[in-house]
């Protein structure tokens, strides 16, 4: 090594000092991927996992989460108890080991069944280093242990406060607010979710979640019990429950012996879209990898095999492709890997080759049974992949049509796009406005240099309910394509992005602040989300905050987003001031556009984030989907983005 390198590296000493819990407080984003809401929520994802894993050891089955009032969190399971002798080589408890030594979780016990890794499975020390304050309880051996932390440091030795019947590990922490300085509040909806998966990946547990922070009219808290004795069958019914089964059974598969456990279920419903969401240790792998490759090419093979011995196909004039195999599915295939290897941008990537043949096989296995059992469905089911297979032909050439103008056209961007002059992607926006009248204003009231301006007509498609050719064929959202210069479809994956050409790196919806306007946002997040998903993944996709007053009186004016805000103005300009309502972005003229909604100095923009894909993939499918029912409900009890995270 030069002298040169070696001056600028740290010193052995220097390394060692920053080890264990310190490091972790110089650099949570290394453990727990960011310190925003994702990352503090990725707390009580640690140490629920842990209990998970208790439970899937076989010595526990009751898991309860709680936000305390204080906002505070405490897990408790009825499993063993986390060990409280002494720890020979660290010379204190084994519990003081866990809580205060980084990678320490669990590993003493060698019988143990425990899969955590990647994501998450960074021990439960990283919370109790993340958080300013921590406590452990442990029923163990008709006894009470107690000990308490603050960031990270034990604040005395184990010791035991009282008697017990009980056995089990009951863990509170309260969120550093010098870490997670944007906020430390929890979630309901966020925590909820991710609670009720895992409920369904690890059937037979009951995890009960309550929020403590208020109570209903009843003088109850908020709670609910997730149980599933079905897993991933009862998974696919929550998904699907506002779409039309094609097929009487969920089809389902559970193989828990062998070196690499895999559970499957799926069904075909009456929709255009494939939803399969995987797992790996009860992490969601939004970038698919091995386990995903297993399960398609076993899809594939089986009911190909099938398609072909039976001469549903005989007639047929052109070839089958993958995709028409999984259009109007919805799957879930959950595996547990002991040394999962995670690649990607998003570390979501199951990358190990050895998943691939048993996934793979279990699958095929798991249909040739359905379908031998079931011919009827068979047939069901092979029908559908032929009008796939045809009206993927008809797509192709629309999508064709879209890319000749995107791409091969030159200067094709559309007519209504107004471009901003700036080159560069990253310094560039585009506001895709609702109607022609409001964009005229958005047009004025703009900063030409960044930022460029849509207008789309009315109610753009709702692609929920709609064919792909019909979608490629729309002239709205063909001009949201070629706006944003990203085209779709490639041999493998009709629905792969290429993102790398988008022009402009804030996508920015802006609607009315009313229920109309509302619905029009949801369809183009519903269309962002069905075919430009990667553009929300990676945080391109905004939604626009317009006011909904303006207070004035004399010279003095301000807007308000809300009713408090209102009355607030209003009391500062010594009341009586006068309130004017915007119903809409046309009653604005340019300049109050430029200033509430547009500036980036003054408005509030809200990022799209997908939480779960699982949660949002049904949301959108009852928003826009055939079912009524469920979506009056829906709109009267929630927010449209309640599980958009926006
Ligand atoms: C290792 C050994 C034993 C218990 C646990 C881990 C354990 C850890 C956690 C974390 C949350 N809840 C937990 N419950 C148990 C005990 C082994 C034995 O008793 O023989």
């Amino acid at each position: 090594m030069s002298e040169e390198i070696k001056k600028n590296n740290y010193s052995a000493d220097s390394i060692q000092a920053l080890e264990g819990m310190e490091h972790v407080r110089m650099r949570p984003s290394m453990y727990i991927g960011d310190v925003g809401v994702r990352g503090l929520h990725h707390l009580v994802y640690e140490v629920v996992d842990n209990s998970i894993d208790e439970a899937m050891g076989g010595h526990c089955d009751t898991i309860g989460v709680a936000i305390n009032e204080d906002g505070s969190i405490t897990v408790e399971d009825n499993g063993r108890g986390i060990p409280v002798d002494l720890h020979k080589k660290e010379g204190v408890s084994a519990l003081e080991v866990v809580m205060t030594k980084i990678g320490a979780g669990g590993k003493f016990d060698k019988d143990s069944y425990k899969v955590s890794g990647g994501l998450h499975g960074v021990g439960v020390s990283v919370v109790n280093a993340l958080s300013v304050h921590m406590k452990s309880t442990v029923f163990r051996d008709g006894k009470i242990y107690e000990q308490e932390y603050e960031r990270g440091k034990s604040l005395y030795p184990v010791k035991q406060i009282g008697e017990t019947e009980k056995r089990g590990t009951r863990q509170t922490f309260y969120p550093d607010n010098t870490i997670f300085t944007q906020t430390t509040e929890f979630s309901y909806d966020t925590l909820s979710a991710r609670m009720r998966e895992l409920s369904f990946l690890n059937k037979g547990i009951t995890i009960t979640f309550t929020d403590k922070r208020e109570v209903d009219e009843k003088g109850e808290f908020k709670s609910e019990v997730f149980h599933s004795d079905e897993g991933l069958k009862e998974y696919i019914r929550y998904l699907d429950g506002n779409r039309e089964p094609i097929i009487s059974h969920v089809i389902s598969m559970d193989h828990e012996k062998g070196e690499i456990p895999v559970e499957v279920a799926l069904i075909y419903n009456t929709s255009y879209t494939e939803n399969i969401f995987s797992y790996v240790n009860n992490i969601n792998t939004h970038e698919g990898g091995t386990h995903l490759q297993g399960f398609r090419s076993g899809l594939t093979r089986t009911l190909k095999k099938y398609a072909d011995s039976s001469g549903l196909l005989d007639k047929l004039k052109f070839e089958i492709s993958g995709d028409d195999f999984r259009e109007g599915l919805t799957a879930i295939i959950s595996v547990k890997v002991a040394e999962p290897q995670f690649e990607g941008q998003t570390k979501t990537k199951l990358g190990n080759r050895e998943v691939v043949s048993p996934v793979s096989q279990a699958v095929g296995e798991m249909l040739e049974n359905y379908l031998e059992e079931n011919p009827n469905d068979a047939r069901i089911i092979i029908q559908k992949v032929i009008l796939a297979a045809q009206a993927r032909h008809a797509a192709k050439k629309a999508r064709e049509m879209v890319q000749r103008k995107t791409v091969m056209g030159g200067g094709g961007l559309p007519g209504k796009l107004s471009d901003c002059s700036e080159q560069d992607p990253a310094r560039c926006e585009v506001y895709l406005v609702e109607g022609d009248s409001a964009g005229g204003t958005a047009k004025q009231g703009r900063d030409r240099n960044f930022q460029a301006i849509l207008p789309l007509r009315g109610k753009i498609l709702n692609v929920e309910k709609a064919m792909h050719h019909k979608v490629f064929e729309n002239e709205e959202i063909r001009n949201i394509f070629t706006a944003l210069g990203v085209t779709v479809g490639t041999a493998e994956d009709s629905k792969a992005l290429n993102i790398e050409k988008l022009r402009y790196h804030k996508v920015i919806i802006m609607c009315d602040a009313d229920v109309d306007g509302s619905h029009i946002s949801t369809l183009i997040l519903t269309f962002f989300f069905r075919f430009m998903k990667e553009l929300i993944e990676e945080g391109h996709v905004y939604i626009a905050a317009p006011p909904l007053y303006l207070v004035k009186k004399g010279n003095k004016k301000e807007y308000a987003w809300n009713d408090v805000q209102r009355d607030q103005a209003n009391e500062r300009m010594g009341g009586s001031a006068a309130i004017q309502r915007y119903k809409g972005l046309g009653e604005m003229n340019a300049e109050q556009l430029w200033e509430t909604t547009m500036d980036p100095n003054f408005r509030t923009l809200r990022q799209v984030t997908i939480d779960s894909l699982a949660e949002a993939d049904r949301v959108f499918s009852m928003l826009m989907g055939d079912e009524v029912p469920p979506r009056r409900e829906f709109i009267e009890k929630n927010a449209v983005y309640a599980n958009i995270d926006a």
